[in-house]
């Protein structure tokens, strides 16, 4: 069988991953293993949950194989894969030889696993979150891999390779990326559309991720499609729809090849924000659009982050919901009461890209998370630099677990105007993220399609394939 002709519904730029290896190569001189893992048995071994490549193997590989294995020395590709058992052709069907396998990821050999003890001599690995996979790991280079934050020696210097590769896309990562963004964008207004014909937010859910699922891509993260948008990450979908509820959602592609896009929209149930609705939305909105207009090569995202800080803080003061000098409240850690995340992360095969390294990748050499109540969730603290996906992504939220919280009361007593915050009861959550390329002159939003005004959102939301109305 021709490569070309094999049934994989992927693009596989060998010449892309043919870079990636020399690249590697240059940075690190010694042999690496890395391996895919496999999908995990759900209760009995023959159900099992969907297959995700490990990000590391995707980077080099393109394409998800699982039970494989690759050595990389010296920019040179060696593919450890066993054909498939006769009962495994028999439930799941053929698949390719590894020899076609081999040949369309550009792999100078192909190797049956049971050959990979022998290739095992001074290589470099990373662990994978699987205990099966470690176990294997430890049987193959007789050694334990410790956890990231525990690595040292030749994989330490392997992880910091990787992570300064894969922290800077390239143009077949960019067009990947670019993918599941235009996808992501047609999903949420997919979701906006399917609104007013919905009863509970798993409906919209479910339009949303169908647009997915019809482009043969996955989600990249458990989509949050919620009214309760002051739960971070509230993947439940149960609750019904009402007119009044704004409806936050969190939903991102991932292509076959494991690349990600990480969008957010907040929207009227009703096609119509209340007005503390909308004032609260134009504020989060401003927010965003002032941090993507810094975004340049050479900018420290944490400035970003204090940015939003501060556009948050001016604009609850202008509303009267704060007390006090904007940046005075921000020193204080005042904003987070209601913005309690870091403005966003890398995006790239994973959604928090590279955050299996712990912040080897996100947080520069000589930096360490701060434990301040504004800054602990900070995902990323280093300089941008051209070629970089970062995600922006502001909010406003009321979690009652800090707002109720009597130390946090009692800390921020003279700045909150509590009355004031009452009349803005309809405003639980939002979020307005979207996923921005670092360019050598600025940045280009890659989800820039997706409207963000409350005008255009309130068109969207309003609009029915029949000409229908706002309930
Ligand atoms: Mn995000």
């Amino acid at each position: 069988m021709n490569p070309k002709d094999m049934a994989f519904p992927f693009v596989c730029d060998r010449l892309a991953l043919q870079q990636r290896r020399q690249r590697l190569a240059q940075a690190l001189p010694c042999p690496v293993l890395l391996w895919a893992g496999e999908s995990q048995p759900r209760n009995f071994p023959a159900n099992r949950y969907p297959f995700r490549a490990s990000s590391h193997f995707l980077y080099f590989a393109g394409l998800p194989l699982e039970k494989a294995v690759l050595r990389l020395e010296q920019g040179r590709l060696q593919l450890f894969i066993d054909p498939p058992s006769p009962a495994e052709i028999l439930w799941q069907g053929e698949t390719p030889p590894p020899a076609e396998i081999a040949a369309w990821i550009g792999a100078d050999s192909v190797h049956p696993l049971a050959d990979l003890q022998s290739y095992r001599a001074g290589a470099a690995t990373l662990p994978l979150p699987s205990p099966l996979i470690s176990w294997q790991q430890a049987q193959i280079l007789g050694r334990e891999v410790p956890i990231a934050a525990k690595l040292t020696g030749s994989d330490l210097e392997l992880a910091a390779a990787i992570a300064q590769l894969r922290l800077t896309h390239d143009p077949a990562a960019l067009r990947e990326l670019r993918r599941a963004g235009s996808v992501t964008v047609a999903a949420h207004q997919g979701g906006m559309a399917a609104t007013h014909t919905s009863q509970t937010e798993t409906e919209v859910r479910a339009a949303m991720e169908s647009v997915l699922t019809a482009a043969n891509m996955t989600s990249a993260y458990a989509s949050i499609v919620t009214v309760q948008g002051e739960v971070l990450h509230q993947s439940q979908s149960f609750h019904p729809l009402k007119a009044g509820d704004l409806l936050l959602a969190d939903v991102g592609a991932e292509t076959l090849s494991g690349w990600g896009a990480d969008v957010t929209r907040t929207w009227p149930v009703s096609g119509k924000f209340s007005a503390p609705q909308r004032a609260i939305y134009q504020l989060v909105l401003s927010a965003q659009d002032r941090c993507i207009a810094a975004l340049a090569p050479g900018v420290e995202y944490r400035q970003i982050h204090f940015l939003a800080a501060q556009v948050l803080a001016e604009g609850l003061v202008d509303l009267g919901i704060l007390r006090g000098d904007p940046q005075e409240l921000v020193d204080r850690d005042a904003h987070a009461l209601f913005f309690p995340h870091g403005i966003g992360h890398l995006l790239g095969l994973d959604v928090h890209d590279l955050e299996d390294l712990g912040d080897l990748a996100s947080y520069a050499p000589g930096r360490n998370r701060s434990d301040r109540f504004g800054l602990c969730f900070l995902r990323l603290d280093r300089p941008l630099q051209t070629g970089m996906v970062v995600t922006i992504e502001p909010g406003f939220y009321q979690v009652p677990q800090i707002l109720a919280d009597p130390v946090r009361r009692r800390t921020y007593q003279d700045c909150v105007n509590w009355q004031r915050l009452a009349d803005f009861a309809d405003v639980r959550g939002i979020r307005i993220e979207d996923d921005v390329l670092i360019t050598e002159t600025g940045c280009e939003v890659l989800t820039q399609s997706l409207p963000k005004q409350p005008e255009e959102i309130e068109a969207l939301v309003s609009r029915s394939p029949l000409g229908g109305y706002p309930r």
